[in-house]
């Protein structure tokens, strides 16, 4: 059978699971991977089952929210530049071992598709489950080394004029074991070099740029001078992205996060990105919600911890 037409079938399949009609289909995405695509009558989403990764969000009659570089990757075991990653169980390079992929291995293996439903205020919520055995049937399955441990993941996207994500980690193991974790959304914007970022005023946070000096954010908003690589830590609160070229303010909430971090490439990190365009930089911003470092999460075993980050134009 041809790739083309097992993709094709699998769609099927899949569509004959989940498909809500005039809302949600499964469709192939760049790279022939499937998505679930979501057009309801408050917003456009498309969300791939590689790393369950929102790729777009678009509220009706309003510009998309996500960036997405055109230079991303779309292949099994490979990271997707744009749009919400999500970086589980570690975030950035791996503590004990550098050579490992930065963030984890849940961005870089598809998701089960586990449920879809249309909810009464015209929303559509979608379910993606990860447990060890999707990770061992995936290219990446020896990351697993690095993360010995049994859990279960879901992560629920529900989609309305706001963008709801929630990450729910449960330790089905029997031992403690401790995480790392963000959504590493990439916000679309007119020019980074215009935008600030405020509801970080007085947070201390440590500053990739000085080696993860820590540092106190001594003016209210958040500008981008340069390449910028920060972990606020500590904070709770939300973030707002004001956007003078495109007119609009982003609002980043969440719940149960402690950490945020604020991210730019600026050109010459972005030169230095294969999968990221030279002359993209100016038009994304991250603000990723967050649980790292000091405030990593550990699960005694049956517990759940979940966070969640919640998008909206003002
Ligand atoms: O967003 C913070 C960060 O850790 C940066 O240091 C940069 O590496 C970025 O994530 C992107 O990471 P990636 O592994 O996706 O290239």
């Amino acid at each position: 059978m041809k790739p083309h037409d097992s993709i094709t079938q699998r769609i099927e399949n899949e569509n004959a699971r989940f498909a809500i009609k005039g809302v949600l289909t499964l469709e192939a995405g760049r790279g022939a991977l499937p998505t679930v695509a979501i057009r309801n009558e408050h917003a456009s989403a498309t969300i791939y089952l590689h790393g369950a990764h929102v790729a777009h969000f678009q509220p009706k009659s309003k510009g998309p929210v996500l960036w997405m570089s055109d230079w991303s990757w779309f292949e099994a075991g490979k990271p997707v530049r744009g749009g919400v990653p999500l970086c589980w169980p570690w975030f950035g390079p791996h503590a004990a071992d550098p050579k490992l992929p930065g963030h984890g291995f849940a961005r870089l293996v598809e998701w089960k598709l586990a449920e879809t439903a249309q909810i009464p205020d015209g929303r559509t919520r979608v379910r993606f489950a990860l447990t060890p055995a999707d990770v061992e049937a995936s290219p990446v399955a020896a990351l697993l080394k690095a993360f010995p441990h049994a859990f279960e993941l879901a992560f629920t996207v529900t989609v309305g004029a706001s963008l709801e994500m929630e990450l729910a980690v449960r330790n089905t193991g029997t031992a403690a074991f401790s995480f790392e974790e963000a959504l590493h959304s990439y916000f679309a914007v007119g020019d980074v070099r215009d935008v600030r970022v405020r509801g970080l005023g007085g947070v201390k946070y440590l500053d990739r740029m000085q080696g993860l000096k820590e540092c106190t954010q001594e003016a209210d908003e958040v500008v981008f001078e340069g390449e910028t690589d920060r972990v606020y830590l500590n904070a709770q609160s939300t973030c707002e992205i004001v956007d003078p070229k495109l007119e609009r303010c982003i609002a980043v909430a969440k719940e149960r996060s402690n950490a945020t971090v604020v991210w730019n490439p600026h050109k010459a990190k972005a030169k230095a990105m294969p999968d990221f365009g030279d002359k993209e930089w100016p038009g994304m911003v991250c603000i990723e919600t967050a649980n790292v470092g000091a405030s990593a999460v550990t699960l005694k075993p049956g517990e759940t911890h979940a966070m969640k980050a919640i998008l909206a134009l003002k």
